[in-house]
């Protein structure tokens, strides 16, 4: 009854507004910074895509009081309350087509800050350069560089907005490499703490993938349907290459990732039931010469004819997401997409060799590997259950199901511990870390380092005797524990500090952690 007395005071104190106000507000007050097609320009593009992590009600909020430390001024003075609302509704509202990011856009969006060749050849700080951590914070859009072992930062820079995924390094972890959600690929140079280059290679990019030999990067995104295909040196653009699949639908990218043994990039893809590899040696053979295997149809012409990189098309028997690799590359395990089981793919024989017990949504990606009386296990949080399965990798049967606190994000170990750290940040207890032994399956250890406030993201140092927790929050923090003691070491006030990479299990391949 209250509800409904305060809508219809609502609607008699505040006067009704005509259909083309949101769009003219938005052109007024917006349109300068974020683009007229709301597609971003110094400000980012505001599409329900890119909003996804902003609650409208945040929106609001960001509109009237403006972002702190951010160009973003607050407009609350210039609208009433019925405005705000309309503007964000409308930034919400799907654009009627696909836009165009082809080339030509990507192409002209390059900005290249310092020439590489000027660059000199070692760190300008002393500090070993591969126990560094990257540290994204995605409260005021900044990254810090961290030194490992003091504990001290190098620096901290602002990076473009909503930067998601894994920052990923070249192969001597001299430089890092960006995405954002807003389509930024940033270059960064960590021996002399600069940007080295930016392009922007999407509308709504998923994530980023480096070459194991460091020479390309390919990313994936959700608007337009493409991947495309970088230069590591400056960012130039080498390919762009449509996502369609094999009966002419187009699809987003669910993610790119990098299969080092194979000299390929493998893509997960949200509405084709296929996945992707494409190969980047320069010996890569059929094709290279622009032809694709395709599991049912056998050599068919290739994807992308003509380019540099052509992709081999696989079958899947569900749309697959989130993968993980098996340490040879050649099995990609997949969740279905009712998250009720995952799928073991057989990149070679190329088609689906074992399907998984996995009910509860597996976040696969954050899966970790660790060897227990001579085999190979994997461990995988799930996002709607309260349980962290271990499987087998040679029968691929799920040994052990540790219930949990709650639906976890993040997993993470190290090859010089013998414990896996997790967060239960999906569930209510979004306070807890749990530790887990991994040679008895069970929970030894539950730290609150934060009562009250969301703590996830585990990460070890490059040595594995320190680990590395974010708390999420807007005035967050980064605590740092002993690996083997459990005591807290250090405190470090951050703005929502998500996710850490250290250098050195990065470019390891640490079956500990993502890469
Ligand atoms: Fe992520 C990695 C997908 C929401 C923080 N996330 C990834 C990757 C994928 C993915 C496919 C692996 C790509 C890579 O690292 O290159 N994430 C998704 C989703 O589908 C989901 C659930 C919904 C969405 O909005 O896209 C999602 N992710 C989130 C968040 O809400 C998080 C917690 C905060 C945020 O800033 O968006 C978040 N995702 C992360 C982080 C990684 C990540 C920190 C890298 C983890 C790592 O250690 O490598």
């Amino acid at each position: 009854m209250k509800a409904l007395l305060f809508a219809l005071t609502l609607l008699a104190v505040t006067p009704a507004l005509a259909s083309d106000e949101a769009p003219r507000l938005f052109a007024e007050h917006c349109a300068a910074c974020h683009g007229g097609d709301r597609l971003g320009a110094i400000g980012p593009a505001l599409l329900p895509e890119n909003l996804g992590r902003l609650r409208k009600p945040e929106a609001e909020k960001v509109i009237v009081n403006g972002r702190p430390a951010t160009q973003m001024p607050g407009i609350g003075d210039k609208l009433n309350a019925a405005q705000v609302k309309a503007l964000v509704d409308y930034i919400y509202t799907p654009l009627a087509a696909v836009p165009t990011w082809g080339m030509d856009e990507i192409r002209a969006s390059r900005v290249v800050s310092v020439d590489p060749a000027t660059l000199p050849a070692t760190p300008q700080w002393k500090a070993d350069p591969l126990n560094l951590f990257t540290v994204v914070e995605t409260g005021d859009h900044h990254v810090t560089i961290l030194d490992g072992d003091s504990l001290t930062a190098l620096a901290r820079f602002q990076s473009r907005f909503a930067l998601h995924g894994g920052a990923k390094y070249s192969p001597d972890g001299r430089f890092v490499y960006f995405a954002s959600r807003d389509g930024w690929i940033t270059k960064y140079d960590l021996y002399t703490l600069q940007i080295i280059a930016e392009i922007r290679v999407g509308v709504n990019t998923r994530n980023v993938a480096v070459s194991h030999d460091g020479r390309f990067l390919m990313a994936g995104n959700m608007l337009p349907h493409t991947l495309v295909a970088l230069d590591s040196r400056d960012l130039t653009p080498i390919q762009v290459i449509p996502v369609v699949g094999e009966k002419g639908a187009t699809s987003r990218v669910s993610a790119v990732y990098t299969a080092p043994p194979r000299a390929s990039f493998v893509v997960a893809l949200k509405d084709l039931k296929e996945l992707w590899e494409i190969p980047y040696a320069d010996d890569a053979g059929p094709v290279m010469n622009g032809f694709v295997h395709s599991y049912e149809k056998g050599m068919e012409e290739g994807i992308s004819p003509g380019g540099r990189f052509q992709a081999i098309r696989i079958n899947t028997p569900d749309y697959l997401d989130d993968f993980f690799f098996d340490q040879t590359y050649e099995r990609a395990m997949g969740a279905s997409r009712d998250g009720t089981k995952g799928m073991v793919m057989d990149l070679d024989i190329k088609r689906r060799m074992a399907e998984i017990d996995l009910p509860g949504m597996p976040h696969l990606g954050s899966g970790i590997i660790f060897n227990k009386d001579g085999r190979s296990f994997m461990a995988t949080p799930h996002l709607k259950e309260a349980v962290i399965s271990v499987i087998d990798m040679t029968t691929w049967k799920t040994v052990k199901r540790i219930q949990t606190l709650g639906p976890g994000f993040f997993m993470r170990s190290h090859e010089n511990t013998g414990f896996a750290w997790i967060d239960v940040s999906m569930g209510k207890e979004k306070d807890a870390i749990q530790i887990i032994d991994l040679n008895s399956l069970e929970i030894v250890k539950t730290l609150r380092p934060a009562p009250g406030r969301t703590t996830a993201h585990a990460e070890f140092d490059r040595w594995g005797k320190k680990v590395l927790i974010s708390v999420m929050e807007a005035e967050g923090e980064m605590i740092v524990y002993d690996a083997a003691s459990f005591e807290e070491l250090k405190r470090m006030p951050m703005k929502r500090p998500v996710g850490k990479y250290n250098v050195f299990n990065k470019i390891n391949y640490s079956t500990g952690t993502s890469h």
